[in-house]
């Protein structure tokens, strides 16, 4: 079945959660300008001729290059989408004070590539499904995704399962849309690249987000070093982990990172926590299947010992 969960990029939020909720994914049309195609698609070029395909499951024609944000300024403004950042908000922070981007990617689909397995990008964290969402992926479509040329396969509402339901065929919706559009999905949704039969490449950008505890799919710190980090908007630097991920996650010498980044001011030494604290005190507590949620309390009062 082709896919018809398609919404405009100046639908409300409140209109496009329910679909992605129920189903796990949804397409926005008219995303990104022609020219940032143009420009995302120039930075990329040279080091995507300088890259064939991968292996089995990333796909031996399937050129892959990472590192999105240290190669091409177009893409910083390709995650920071606002509509897809509101999206990213809904779906993360009810479960992290902050999120980070997980993966950057060029998912370029050669003519003769096969169909990819279908997985979910969450696999690799040892959580039993159906689970709270761990990942917002995006794949921008910086050419037609067609059933000929390898759009992206889904399985709606697969977010729901059990981790042993398998799939049909009948499952399986294929994710059609014009260059210019975004597909989201909630990472365990299962998913995957389709097969080229055509004889043109179809190029698609993947960009994910991750619960701001969770360790990053692609290593940021090594992949846009702090030298280039530093030079970037706060809002990417963020993004990146350059920033507390939770009170008391990610400190650098018992400081928040981004002072130590961008090397401000020492008045927070000390402060591991930043002001985090209470929003880490009021989010949803991350309930795992099967087993019961407890409430939280950083600080057992009972038993005394210092608090900040
Ligand atoms: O290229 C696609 O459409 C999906 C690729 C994918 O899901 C992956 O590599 O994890
Ligand atoms: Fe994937």
């Amino acid at each position: 079945m082709s896919t018809t969960n398609n919404f405009s990029s100046d639908t409300p939020l409140d209109q496009i959660m329910p679909t992605l909720e129920r189903d796990g994914y949804v397409i926005i049309k008219d995303a990104l300008s022609a020219e940032q195609i143009t420009r995302v698609r120039g930075e990329l070029q040279p080091h995507l001729e300088a890259r064939d395909g991968v292996n089995g499951f990333l796909g031996d024609r399937t050129r892959r290059v990472g590192r999105l944000l240290s190669r091409s300024t177009a893409v910083q403004e390709l995650v920071t989408h606002p509509l897809v950042l509101s999206i990213a908000d809904a779906v993360l922070l009810p479960y992290c004070v902050r999120y980070r981007i997980n993966y950057t990617g060029t998912m370029c689909i050669e003519p003769g590539e096969t169909a990819q397995a279908l997985h979910r990008d969450t696999g690799f964290y040892p959580i039993q499904n159906p689970a709270p969402p761990l990942i917002l992926a995006t794949i921008w479509a910086l050419s037609d995704f067609t059933a000929e040329n390898g759009a992206t396969r889904l399985v709606p509402g697969s977010r729901h399962w059990t981790d042993d339901k398998e799939p049909t065929p009948a499952d399986i919706a294929v994710a059609e849309m014009p260059a210019r559009s975004v597909l989201l999905y909630i990472g365990s949704t299962l998913h995957g690249g389709g097969a080229n039969v055509s004889n043109t490449a179809r190029y698609g950008l993947g960009l994910h987000y991750a619960l701001g505890w969770l360790r990053q799919e692609e290593n940021q710190y090594l992949a846009v070093p702090p030298e280039e980090a530093r030079k970037l908007p706060q809002k990417i630097q963020e993004l990146l982990g350059y920033s507390l991920g939770a009170a008391a996650l990610g400190f650098v010498d018992h400081q928040d990172p981004s002072v130590f980044l961008n090397d401000t001011d020492n008045t927070q030494a000390g402060d591991v926590h930043g002001d985090l604290l209470n929003a880490d005190n009021k989010l949803k507590r991350f309930k795992i299947s099967g087993t019961a949620a407890v409430g939280r309390n950083y600080f057992h009062e009972a038993v005394g010992g210092k608090k900040p």
